[in-house]
């Protein structure tokens, strides 16, 4: 049996490739289970100091495994308890790493395949892939941190425009909106997906991490808030080896080693 996810660690990075390409990568549970455990281990690896997320094939991946719901009798579906207990968990899991997440949108990222694509940090997609909020179309709601993430990042006038028409979203289109990081050329974003990954494993890690907890932060802070939170941050980031050494190789007009430390 092919394994749901592929993992490797390079270079400080953990490559996680969804690899179900015959459902183009949709979720099913144990995939959801050890894309979970993948991301746990990046935390906790210190050899691990950033994750690239991709998908096998021709696309990045299809939101939930639709084959795997019994529509066709009377039993009520509560699609509460995946949610529970395999979708927010995950997300729940992304957002809390406290280290960069790098997307290579390789293909079509459809219902939560999409929304688990946007919770990475920095997202690049070929530009042949696409960003379908499908869950309208199936008569469900964006999950996954879809009604989150959509109006923070595009605005409410084009997150109700996606949420609800359900429409195929061009990658360039996504990256011009704001939506993603953006969108190059089909035969080079593995390697750019790839020296990006690498050039922020070999970053100030803890740095990226106060980065990001910042940033989720600011969403629901005032600006007096924001401001103290900062200050506790900066005051983490000035105790690290690596701001030391980002200090004295700009004095030494040199590259910085950083040792994510
Ligand atoms: O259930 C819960 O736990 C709640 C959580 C929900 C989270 C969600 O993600 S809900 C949204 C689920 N996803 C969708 O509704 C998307 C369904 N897929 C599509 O709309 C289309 O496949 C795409 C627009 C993504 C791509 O279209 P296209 O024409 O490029 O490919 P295709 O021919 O439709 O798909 C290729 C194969 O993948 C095909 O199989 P076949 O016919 O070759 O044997 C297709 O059935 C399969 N596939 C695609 N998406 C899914 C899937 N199989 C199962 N589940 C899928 N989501």
């Amino acid at each position: 049996m092919p394994q749901p996810i592929l993992v490797a660690v390079e270079a400080g990075v953990q490559t996680i490739t969804l690899n179900r390409p015959e459902r183009l990568n949709a979720f099913n549970p144990e995939m959801l289970g050890l894309l979970r455990e993948a991301l746990a281990r990046a935390g906790d690896d210190g050899a691990v100091r950033a994750v690239l997320l991709t998908g096998a094939g021709r696309g990045f991946c299809a939101g939930q495994d639709l084959s795997e719901r019994d529509v066709g009798g009377d039993a009520a579906i509560d699609l509460s308890v995946t949610i529970e207990s395999l979708y927010n968990p995950l997300l729940r899991r992304m957002h809390a790493l406290p280290k960069p997440i790098v997307c290579a949108v390789n293909g079509v990222a459809a219902g939560a395949g999409a929304n688990v694509a946007l919770a990475c940090d920095l997202v690049l997609a070929a530009r042949s892939a696409s960003f379908i909020q499908a869950f309208a179309r199936i008569g469900l709601v964006p999950d996954s941190g879809g009604t989150w993430v959509l109006p923070r990042l595009v605005g409410r006038a084009r997150a109700a425009g996606l949420a609800l028409l359900g429409d195929k979203l061009a990658a360039e289109n996504a990256a011009s909106w704001g939506l993603i990081w953006k969108a190059v050329d089909d035969d080079k974003l593995m390697d750019e997906a790839g020296a990006l990954a690498r050039g922020l494993a070999a970053g100030p890690t803890r740095a990226y991490g106060l980065i990001k907890r910042a940033l989720d932060a600011a969403e629901n802070n005032t600006l007096d808030a924001q401001l103290e939170l900062e200050r506790d941050l900066q005051r983490k980031a000035g105790l690290t080896e690596d701001f030391r050494e980002g200090v004295a190789a700009f004095m030494e007009k040199r590259k910085p080693n950083f040792k994510g430390r």
